[in-house]
């Protein structure tokens, strides 16, 4: 092809589809100005000053002081594993994405499910002792939905036990819990800023650090661990952001607080109409201050005429497409379900809020006459 020929884009007929979600972006061409810095600069990667100046604003909106930024939150949790040098055996919910067990099984760790609670399913504090063996080094829960985990109860039993405690924090970006931020709870917290996440930087994840110490060593594995020219501290990987995912997210900040109040109207608006559905029920939030609204969860009891997965089916023949996070539980998988934890007896709760969750739409600019819409659809179908 030649320089000058046009260049063909791939045709994509319009999706009139309503997804469990769509990225929020800032208008592009307030985009255009960052990308001519880089342009300019030609400094792409390798902490380049977008990197910097996005680690700092960041600090500053979600109230920590120290934050390093990663290529997804996945990376970032393998990477806090390391950096903790935790071993062994750690403690984590069944009732999340994957990655949460996938970053043990990436370090040789091997997991230990726990149930979790039914009010917040999250892991359930009450239930954490009792798998504590020998070989238990950390605790790995997740702030499910955003909603907080009981963070003073788990810091208690991570004090008694002498156990490390790292927070898979991918759906809590900007929670505030009666004390501050939910992310400066544990000895590292993990955020992703996924397409799919609050707050997105196309891929993109960050670890919340205690102390620059940590962070430095953070960013040092981040780095191949790399400390200098000559100098190679630790078998790091590569898994640094790239100037263009910082540049958009310091554009994307400057728009969050406008995506986050949208999101409160929505999950408003559902709440206030669900409530007169018999037979569904919406998860309460876990107390906290400040909430993020990342997804809507709704929970399909025995009274709603439906089970679940005809309910998921009925709102996709009209054009809406709920997901069943976190259905299958990362126990049934194949790579877990062996682990004596992984037993369904072991984890009841759970495997009944897997049968029932259906996150319903939430997203910015989701309009209201939409939401309308897919609560119309349940209630008739109720
Ligand atoms: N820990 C937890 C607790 C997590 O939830 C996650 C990720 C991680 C760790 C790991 O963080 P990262 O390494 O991802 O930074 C999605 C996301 O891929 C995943 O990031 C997320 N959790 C998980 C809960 O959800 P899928 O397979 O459901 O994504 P997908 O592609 O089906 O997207 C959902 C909908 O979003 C689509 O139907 C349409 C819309 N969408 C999605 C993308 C990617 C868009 O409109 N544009 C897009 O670019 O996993």
């Amino acid at each position: 092809m030649s320089a000058s020929a046009p260049i063909r884009v791939v045709s994509t007929e319009p999706d009139e589809r309503i997804f469990v979600t769509q990225p929020h972006m800032a208008p592009l061409d307030e985009f255009i100005p960052y990308l001519e810095k880089i342009w300019e600069s030609k400094v792409l990667t390798n902490r380049g000053p977008f990197h910097r100046q996005l680690e700092t604003a960041l600090c500053e909106y979600l109230g920590v002081d120290h934050l390093a930024l990663f290529t997804n939150g996945t990376l970032a949790l393998v990477t806090a594993l390391q950096a903790l040098r935790i071993t062994g055996e750690v403690i984590t919910t069944p009732y999340s994405f994957v990655a949460t067990a996938h970053s043990l099984l990436w370090n040789g760790i091997k997991p230990v499910f726990v149930d979790v609670d039914p009010h917040t399913l999250n892991l359930d504090p009450k239930k954490i002792e009792a798998a504590i063996t020998p070989q238990t080094t950390a605790i790995m829960p997740v702030h499910c939905y955003g909603h907080p985990c009981d963070v003073d109860a788990i810091r208690a039993i991570a004090d008694n036990y002498n156990l490390r405690v790292i927070y898979d924090a991918a759906h809590a970006f900007g929670v505030r819990g009666q004390e501050g931020s939910i992310l400066r709870h544990g000895d590292l917290s993990v955020l992703s800023f996924h397409a799919t996440k609050v707050f997105n930087t196309f891929e993109g994840g960050a670890i919340i650090c205690p102390d620059a110490k940590t962070k430095q060593h953070i960013d040092h594995l981040k780095n191949f661990g790399y400390v200098d020219e000559v100098t190679v501290v630790a078998p790091g990987i590569n898994s640094k952001m790239s100037e263009i995912n910082a540049a958009f997210g310091l554009l994307q900040l400057r728009h969050v607080d406008e995506a986050l109040a949208q999101r409160k109207a929505i999950d408003a608006l559902y709440r206030e109409r669900l409530a007169h559905v018999r037979g569904i029920r919406c998860l309460a939030d876990a107390g906290e201050a400040v909430a993020n609204y990342a997804y809507f969860p709704i929970l399909v009891e025995n009274e709603y005429s439906l089970e679940r997965d005809a309910l998921f089916e009925k709102l996709r023949e009209h054009g809406i497409v709920a997901r069943r996070y976190f259905y299958p539980l990362i126990s049934d998988f194949p790579m877990y379900r062996g682990l004596p934890s992984a037993n369904r007896e072991n984890l009841p709760v759970a495997t009944d809020a897997a049968r029932r969750v259906l996150c319903l739409p939430i997203y910015p600019s989701l309009a209201h006459e939409q939401v309308e819409r897919i609560v119309d659809i349940i209630a008739q179908a109720a």
